[in-house]
């Protein structure tokens, strides 16, 4: 049994150790310990903030899923204070929302993934005018494209990417062979290109994936321009309590957004369709198709028996979520819990998620293996009695910096543990799928959207790749790598429905962006609370206030990767992230690729799980940053 300790965990945002003992003759994995390793003191900072500021601090929560931490936010303050968004504000903040997950999710498969499944040396094999064929081959097995209905044609705007030809992959094959003869990997360096993992891929997913990992670095930040036009910049655009605060003219060309920018934005959404359709979907699917192929069904974890949504995209605007109109109007019905699903659709379970879910004790944290302390007798609050009062009761045996070992029967993360209805759930693309998947399967989802039944349609054609039915490819780690890649697809088309949804009202010559009926703090009751949710790239997000004489009385966030990289909870067992790494095979112990795989195939963000603050500026943990120079054997 060998003791493998990962600390820091790279290519993620922030700050995650994770533990594992191996049975090196199985390589099964016994148990598995994960822990935040900074604190996220950020709701302390809000404390009697005016809540119109709110949104201003909480994004800096999370530069990765920017603008999704000021959406939950104004939602919170919104429903505490009664407010319904105009039309176009509605649409604008889903149209920032939908070109974020296209960006993130990008940015995430390439530039943080990939490389956990495909090296530039095994590239260096690769054949240009087969890897040419590879790219056509599998956009034609998954029969592209979808399309959102009724959508104006606008893609005659050049399509400024590389074509699938032998020319093009030779000259990239060129440029990896300068890298990798130099001996200066630079970007690609530091990782374990000799485990075995690598042999599952011919050498032309390799050059492939590798193409367009370097073709990304570049194309990403044109996505986000959605953000610059409506927000004002990336990352952290503006919001405003109330709507969006951005006027807009399409007669006066001198407005802040005007036909110009309208056109600027329409580009963007339509290059994030083509990168996400001819590039990142068949990339994808080379990878899954050999890796389903090698047996490679592992990693599942959670997603088998608990997985959670709140719903995403509201189609109109809607008068509040406490009173239950956020559900009533989504154009993602994924609000709800899906338990078994790793027994097949017929024991697979469903609850709705409702209003009452998200206002009462049905939502809950726990600090029984975190560094907090609660009142006493107190084991479970519900957020809007939420306490952040940190006390950290650090590893005893090692240093400061380099623990030997987390006590995992005691206190051993920055990271709450939360809970619906006392369980611990998966969030993320993959539950959404799932979600979607067993309530349409089951009936639940009487008059589909076009969404959905997209949704319905994306899981058919990959299960057509596969040779595989959903039941069985969803759960893994492929299919949680998968679907965040059909998440993006979704979100490339439900950009552009919502971005021809506002047009079309802009011509009525509705161009209210903003209801100030109730900016002014005279008008708001002494008291009063809210929920603000969104379905981030992540996961279920949910943002909860407390308003007390017209300041912030208490701000807590429940964070996707709160709930997927949890401590244990001593009656619900581990959390998402500990579950997968105990339904995950190791092959070398002290290489544990597939540990530190199936970890980033939740994209974890520890700042948002843990944001770092310290009132008083002192040093909390020193880590190294040199990719796995952390990872340590304990014979
Ligand atoms: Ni910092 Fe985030 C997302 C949120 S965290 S990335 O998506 O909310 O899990």
């Amino acid at each position: 049994m060998k003791h493998v300790v990962v600390d820091p965990v790279t290519r993620i945002e922030g700050h995650l150790r994770v533990e594992v003992q191996v049975d090196e003759a199985s390589g099964k994995v016994t148990d598995a310990v994960s822990s935040g390793t900074a604190w996220r003191g950020l709701e302390l900072v809000m404390k009697d903030r005016d809540p119109r500021d709110a949104w201003a601090y909480i994004q800096r929560i999370c530069g990765v899923c920017t603008t999704a931490h000021a959406v939950a936010s104004v939602r919170a303050v919104e429903d505490a204070l009664g407010i319904t968004i105009p039309k176009n504000a509605n649409y604008i903040r889903n149209i920032m929302a939908a070109t974020l997950t296209v960006q993130d999710h990008i940015v995430h498969f390439y530039h943080l993934h990939a490389l956990d499944w495909v090296s530039p040396v095994e590239a260096l094999a690769a054949d240009a005018i087969a890897t040419a064929n590879l790219q056509n081959t599998v956009l034609n097995a998954y029969k592209l494209p979808f399309r959102a209905p009724e959508t104006s044609n606008t893609e005659a705007y050049e399509h400024d990417f590389p074509a699938a030809t032998p020319q093009y992959f030779e000259q990239i094959k060129g440029k990896v062979k300068a890298i990798v003869e130099s001996g200066q990997l630079g970007i690609f360096s530091a990782n374990w290109w000799d485990h075995p993992d690598y042999k599952l891929l011919p050498p032309e997913v390799h050059l492939l994936a590798v193409a367009h990992y370097l073709e990304m670095l570049d194309k990403q930040r044109e996505l986000v321009t959605p953000h610059v036009i409506f927000g004002g910049k990336n990352p952290h655009p503006h919001y405003v309590v109330g709507g969006m605060p951005c006027s807009i003219s399409l007669e006066d060309g001198n407005a802040p957004v005007n036909t110009a920018r309208l056109e600027i934005v329409d580009r963007a959404i339509n290059m994030g369709r083509t990168l996400v359709n001819n590039y990142y979907l068949p990339d994808l699917l080379a990878i899954g198709a050999a890796y389903v192929k090698a047996g490679r069904v592992d990693g599942g974890g959670m997603a088998k028996t608990c997985v959670l949504g709140y719903g995403a995209y509201p189609i109109e605007n809607y008068t509040g979520t406490s009173d239950g109109g956020f559900f009533k109007n989504l154009l993602i019905r994924c609000n709800g819990v899906v338990e078994d699903f790793g027994k097949g659709l017929a024991a697979a379970k469903v609850s709705e998620v409702t209003a009452e879910d998200v206002t009462t004790e049905n939502i809950t944290e726990s600090v029984d293996h975190a560094w907090y302390e609660y009142p006493a007798g107190k084991k479970d609050l519900h957020p809007w009695e939420g306490v952040t009062a940190p006390k950290f009761t650090g590893p005893k045996e090692g240093t400061a910096t380099d623990w030997k070992a987390l006590n995992e029967t005691g206190k051993y993360s920055w990271l709450k543990t939360p809970k619906w209805k006392g369980k611990l759930c998966e969030v993320g693309p993959l539950a959404r799928y799932i979600i979607i998947y067993t309530k349409a399967k089951k009936g639940m989802l009487p008059d589909m959207t076009w969404a959905e039944k997209m949704m319905m349609d994306q899981l058919d054609a990959v299960s057509k790749v596969l040779g595989l039915a959903p039941e069985v490819w969803l759960p893994t780690m492929v299919g949680r790598t998968a679907a965040r890649a059909l998440d993006c697809q979704l979100a490339a088309e439900i950009n552009k429905f919502f971005f021809d949804k506002l047009i079309a009202n802009l011509k009525t010559g509705d161009t209210k962006v903003a209801n100030s009926d109730k900016w002014d703090p005279k008008t708001w009751p002494k008291e009063c609370k809210g929920v603000g949710l969104y379905e981030a790239p992540r996961g279920a997000l949910s943002h909860y206030i407390s308003i007390k004489d017209g300041k912030t009385d208490n701000y807590q966030c429940i964070v996707p990767t709160t709930w997927n990289a949890c401590p244990r909870d001593d009656n619900a067992g581990n959390g998402a992230y500990e579950m997968a790494m105990k339904d995950t095979q190791v092959k070398i112990a002290d290489k544990p690729l597939e540990i530190v795989k199936v970890i980033r195939s939740f994209d974890p963000c520890m700042a948002c799980a843990t944001h770092m603050f310290n009132a008083k500026g002192e040093k909390i943990n020193v880590i190294t940053t040199d990719p796995y120079s952390g990872t340590r054997v304990d014979k």
